[in-house]
């Protein structure tokens, strides 16, 4: 059955680096935050092993910016997230899960503190500054929400450092695993952050200036040509195989930090936050289900576009929400949203795919370890 093709438009927004990419030869795009997002350029496997060997330019644009700025900016941000930001600095990245008012996932971005009373909360695929604009308007706060021009260019893999400091100089080396500094780059300081989404190392270059997308791109391309610079993108071996969760896929609104595993990025009792209640609920109670690792049996599966059912003795078990032929685990690794009573590690569970064929998966903890 052939696969059909997204129609592009401009509602489909492209990004500075597309041009680029595009030459390049980017195979496959995907649309996240309303946004262009490559997910192959030669092929996934052969992605992940220059990923995991060498160091690649991401045009990770679709990571938009939720700007909070103004006199009431820490206390919105802090409304939406369980994660207590008392003790956050300038300087630092912040993963924190946001939810609602029923303690649902709206999103789990990165945040950057900019300054006291400024942040970056660069979001994953959902429309966060719809939800803080109405919470600011609707709570009377002092706020400025907005989308600024940024555009994050990720630069990852082993290589990363190497590469970085060609263009930006030693300083780039100090830069600590989830902090932040501005560096020039054409006498225009940029936001560089130690973080990517891969644990093969790297940074996340926060362009905030149209004009030197391609310049910049440019100077990094030439500065790898003898590191091997390949063009890449979030690549879902190594994402699968390192445990990065993708919301939208493995967690969604129905979804409470508690089962998607993010337990430690909630402090129930620390500063007030929306969802609240609703989460001392949950954790007093226990989650009903959880996000739990997945070997899957038998070849390479296909993609996973809708939640495969799980099953045990003909009980509801969870559903498989993303999953992946591992070269390194040399299996099936797949993420599932398990039931309680199934999530126990060696728990042998039935699959049926999309084509009705059956497969037998062994519930296992994340990270995946190698036996
Ligand atoms: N970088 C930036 N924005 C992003 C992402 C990113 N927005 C969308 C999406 N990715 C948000 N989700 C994640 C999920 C995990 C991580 C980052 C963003 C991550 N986690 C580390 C880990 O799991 O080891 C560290 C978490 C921690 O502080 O403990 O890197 O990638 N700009």
């Amino acid at each position: 059955m052939p696969i059909p093709l997204l129609s592009l438009s401009r509602r489909l927004r492209s990004t500075p680096y597309t041009p680029r990419i595009e030459a390049l030869g980017v195979k496959a795009y995907t649309v996240y935050n309303h946004m262009l997002l490559a997910t192959v350029f030669r092929s996934l496997e052969e992605d992940y092993q220059h990923l995991c060997d060498h160091v690649q330019l991401w045009d990770v644009s679709c990571e938009r910016q939720v700007e909070l700025s103004g006199p009431d900016a820490a206390r919105l941000l802090q409304m939406m997230t369980p994660r207590d930001l008392g003790r956050a600095v300038v300087g630092q990245c912040v993963y924190a899960p946001v939810v609602d008012a029923d303690g649902g996932m709206i999103n789990d971005p990165v945040v950057l503190k900019l300054a006291e009373d400024r942040y970056w909360v660069s979001i994953a695929d959902s429309d966060v500054l719809l939800f803080a604009a109405g919470l600011a308007l609707g709570g009377g706060l002092d706020v400025r929400v907005a989308e600024p021009e940024v555009y994050p260019l990720a630069v990852q893999g082993p290589k990363a450092d190497d590469l970085m400091a060609r263009v930006f100089g030693e300083a780039v080396r100090e830069i600590r695993f989830f902090r932040f500094a501005r560096l020039a780059f054409q006498g225009h300081p940029l936001v560089v952050a130690r973080s990517g989404w891969s644990k093969q190392g790297g940074f996340e270059i926060y362009l905030d200036r149209l004009d030197l997308a391609l310049p910049l791109w440019d100077a990094l391309w030439q500065a790898g040509q003898d590191l091997d610079v390949g063009p890449g993108c979030p690549n879902l071996i190594e994402r699968v195989e390192s445990a990065l969760l993708s919301y939208g896929s493995d967690m969604t609104r129905e979804n409470n930090p508690f089962e998607c595993g993010l337990d430690r990025y909630c402090q129930l009792d620390g500063p007030e936050f929306l969802g609240r209640e609703a989460l001392r609920r949950v954790r007093d109670a226990g989650p009903a289900r959880r996000i739990r690792g997945l070997r899957i049996d038998g070849g390479a599966l296909p993609p996973c576009r809708s939640a495969w059912p799980l099953s045990a003795s003909g009980g509801n078990a969870g559903r498989v929400t993303s999953a992946v032929w591992s070269p390194r685990f040399d299996s099936n690794l797949a993420f599932a949203m398990v039931e309680r009573a199934y999530w126990e590690a060696g728990t042998r569970l039935d699959i049926t795919l999309p084509d009705g064929a059956a497969r037998h998966g062994i519930v296992c903890n994340l990270p995946f370890a190698e036996s």
